[in-house]
């Protein structure tokens, strides 16, 4: 003992010297007038408790939108639905979690019950359930079946238990509490371990009128009681909704945020011992760009560990409609919302909603297939694998190299106090490189404000990217770069930064179609151009999906006639590019302006108008022409005498974006192009406070002769009284216009 105390004593003064501790607490209170200095050294030990740092590792994972709406084609019933219409033909339980565990899903999370009340387990509490449905002779169980696969699969598994219940007589009285507690008793003990249980804000009136306020202590005792380990989600203390349903969340995530404690003397009793559980209720606006910078949380009360889940569908819907088959959302786009959720800071929940066969639709389940090839194409090769890294310092049993190591118990940090470190990595040869993934190591809590990517280039590094927040995780991507050294530069952080994982991969090769679509009249030049032009490009015109057997493309394309175009580009590596679509349409006609359409909208061709597509309502597509406080006078000139059967010009309205539809739309026509008739005019009978639509179709019934057409449409020229922008210049956006002529 004598022999080995001395050492022992040695490396112990050492690590602590060197090294600081781990921070034990997901939460700290701020004092009233506290310094800056301190709130954000204090900022700096706030870590995620055991069970976030469980639910953060899952990094994906998927919601199943599956109930009563999924059998009347809605987002949200009523209530009132007869339980005889929940009845699926083929449920598989086990075929969501194949799905879900080769997408590299780690959890499911089923809506156990949402706003209609109808519950797909067996539950003693209400008849509102699928005891009443046909669905296996009324023993059917959703919940059951789909825990059970879990299970077996290793999958994890939650409930989403919405408190909103268009159903029970109780919602809005105290006796609503008690049955929601008795649910949520059902479900935390009848089905083995639940990991996360989702609680949305939703709180609309029940079948009596009555709003309910919601107990939410008592729920989320009873979760912790029941399942120690659960999370508790969005409506809850360990995981914050990231404020938007696009998919999209920060560039700067903070995980450490500034909370509204609800009860003051609790707060302070509770400061020095375990946090939390009903000391904190979600308070406060979750939604702002800005949620835990320096300027934030110098004015905050308490801060909290409090990471962000980005929950999204893959699908237009949460619940599954038939409609929706083509509109899955393309490996692609993933791609794009991982990039901006796992890759700023946050969970991605995304939605796969099962189909009234009770099984995830084929489309979906091949979309996913497809989204995790590209990522592991993308991340599974670190290209700094094997390089030399050097540190600007060390702390004690931290190697520099430990950040090439995916494992999260190895990791490096500079000495103790060392905000701005770097590190240098001397790659094993020349690579080329279009993206970093970087992570903090969160048991030290998330301390880099600002951090930079360089690349050594003979005498100087350059810069190739710089970002704010890293957090559990960040992916940033760049132009490509070739570099045999690079160096990782934190920039500013609020205390010693720990990182767990840096890597360099190589996205898919880029690939552009200019013009990306669109209308012309006798030719039009089409190119098509990837990352390096020793990449080959393949494509298709007759619809087709390209391969390395299509056409391969050789210089501009000459088009004469309407083309879609479908093409490829494969890098050095064998890797193809997403496919991509171009779409050229020959028009007929000719269309000149004498009030030209703003340039700022960079319209692909002002014969886009007469294209005969109607265009999404995206004004800033390419699809539309936009006037800024001016009307519209466009003339067409057909070549010959027409007869014309009727006539419709198309405008956008969209006052939030200051785009106001015409107060009136007139039609003109004339033989020789120089006198013109009136055929009609149009005026507008929607008012832009009222009106909801996206777009309006001004239509003239008229059957006319004519070779020369001109439409003439009155802007509103300023925003109107009433509005944000009243009496500033307005916008007016048109996108087709449409005749029947023999
Ligand atoms: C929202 C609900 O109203 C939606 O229907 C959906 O369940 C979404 C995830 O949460 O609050």
């Amino acid at each position: 003992m004598k022999h080995f105390f001395f050492p022992l004593f040695l490396a112990v003064s050492i690590l602590t010297s060197c090294r600081e501790s781990q921070p034990k607490r997901n939460y700290v209170a701020i004092k009233a007038g506290e310094k800056s200095e301190s709130i954000i050294a204090k900022a700096s030990r706030v870590a995620p408790s055991k069970r976030q740092v469980a639910w953060q590792e899952l990094e994906f994972t998927m919601f199943a939108h599956f109930g009563m709406n999924t059998f009347t084609n809605r987002e949200w019933g009523e209530g009132t639905e007869d339980p005889a219409l929940f009845n699926p033909s083929a449920f598989d339980a086990k075929q969501w979690v194949k799905v879900a565990a080769d997408a590299g899903m780690k959890m499911i999370i089923i809506t156990a019950k949402h706003h209609d009340g109808f519950c797909l387990w067996q539950t003693d509490f209400t008849k509102h359930c699928v005891k009443s449905s046909p669905w296996m002779d009324g023993k059917g169980d959703v919940v059951g079946a789909l825990a059970k696969a879990c299970q077996d699969a290793g999958m994890k598994f939650g409930v989403y238990l919405s408190p909103w219940d268009r159903h029970e007589q109780s919602y809005g009285t105290d006796q609503y509490n008690d049955y929601f507690v008795n649910q949520l008793t059902e479900l935390l003990t009848k089905y083995g371990t639940i990991d996360e249980v989702w609680f949305d804000g939703a709180c609309g009136e029940g079948p009596n009128g009555k709003r309910q306020v919601y107990d939410w202590l008592r729920f989320y005792s009873t979760i912790r009681k029941l399942q120690p380990n659960a999370t508790i989600a969005v409506m809850g203390p360990d995981v914050r909704w990231v404020g938007t349903e696009s998919g999209y969340g920060r560039p700067t995530e903070w995980s450490v945020v500034p909370y509204q404690a609800n009860n003051n003397e609790k707060v302070s009793a509770n400061s020095q011992q375990a946090p939390t559980d009903g000391v904190f209720i979600p308070a406060g606006d979750m939604m702002q760009q800005d949620l835990g910078s320096r300027s934030k949380i110098i004015q905050a009360p308490a801060l909290i560990w409090y990471p962000s889940e980005v929950d999204v569908s893959i699908r237009p819907g949460w619940f599954y409609h038939p409609a929706e088959d083509e509109r899955v959302k393309t490996p692609e786009k993933l791609l794009d919302i991982w990039f901006a959720s796992v890759g700023q800071n946050s969970l991605l929940l995304l939605n796969v909603p099962p189909d009234k066969r009770g099984l995830i639709h084929e489309n979906d389940a091949a979309i996913l297939k497809e989204f995790k090839s590209v990522r592991d194409m993308i991340f599974n090769e670190n290209l700094a694998d094997g390089a030399k890294v050097e540190a600007s310092s060390s702390a004690f049993g931290t190697n520099p190299s430990n950040v090439l190591d995916r494992s999260t118990d190895k990791f490096w940090m500079p000495k103790k106090g060392e905000t701005t470190p770097f590190l240098t990595f001397e790659l094993t040869g020349e690579k080329t490189f279009d993206c970093l993934e970087i992570r903090e190591n969160i048991l030290y809590g998330q301390r880099v404000e600002q951090f930079s990517i360089e690349v050594w280039k003979g005498e100087h590094w350059r810069e190739v990217s710089r970002a704010t927040t890293v957090g559990y995780s960040r992916f940033l991507r760049f132009e490509p770069v070739t570099a045999s050294k690079v160096r990782l530069r934190i920039i500013q952080s609020r205390a010693t930064p720990a990182l767990a994982f840096v890597a360099l991969h190589k996205r898919l090769p880029g690939l552009t179609i200019k013009p990306e679509s669109g209308a012309f009249l006798d030719s039009i030049k089409v190119a098509l151009s990837s990352d390096s032009d020793s990449y080959p490009i393949f494509y298709t015109t007759d619809g087709t999906n390209p391969d390395e057997k299509s056409l391969k493309f050789n210089g501009p394309l000459s088009l004469k006639q309407s083309t879609l175009i479908k093409a490829i580009a494969i890098d050095g590596r064998g890797v193809k590019s997403f496919s991509r679509t171009g779409n050229f349409v020959k028009a007929q006609f000719s269309i000149r302006f004498s009030n030209p359409p703003s340039p700022k909208y960079l319209p692909k061709n002002q014969i886009i108008l007469l294209d005969g597509r109607t265009s999404d309502p995206d004004f800033a597509n390419g699809d539309w022409l936009g006037w800024e406080g001016k009307d519209m006078i466009a003339d067409i000139d057909l070549g010959e005498m027409k007869e014309f059967k009727g006539i419709s010009a198309d405008f956008l309205n969209s006052p939030g974006s200051w785009i106001f539809l015409p107060s009136e739309v007139e039609f003109e026509f004339s033989s020789n192009g120089r006198s013109f008739e009136t055929a009609g005019r149009v005026i507008n009978d929607k008012r832009w406070d009222t009106f909801a639509g996206a777009r309006k179709e001004f239509d003239l019934t008229k059957s006319f002769k004519a070779r020369y057409l001109r439409v003439k449409a009155v802007s509103l020229k300023t925003c109107p009284a009433g509005h944000a922008g009243a009496g500033n210049p307005c916008w007016m956006f048109a996108d087709e216009i449409k005749f029947n002529v023999n």
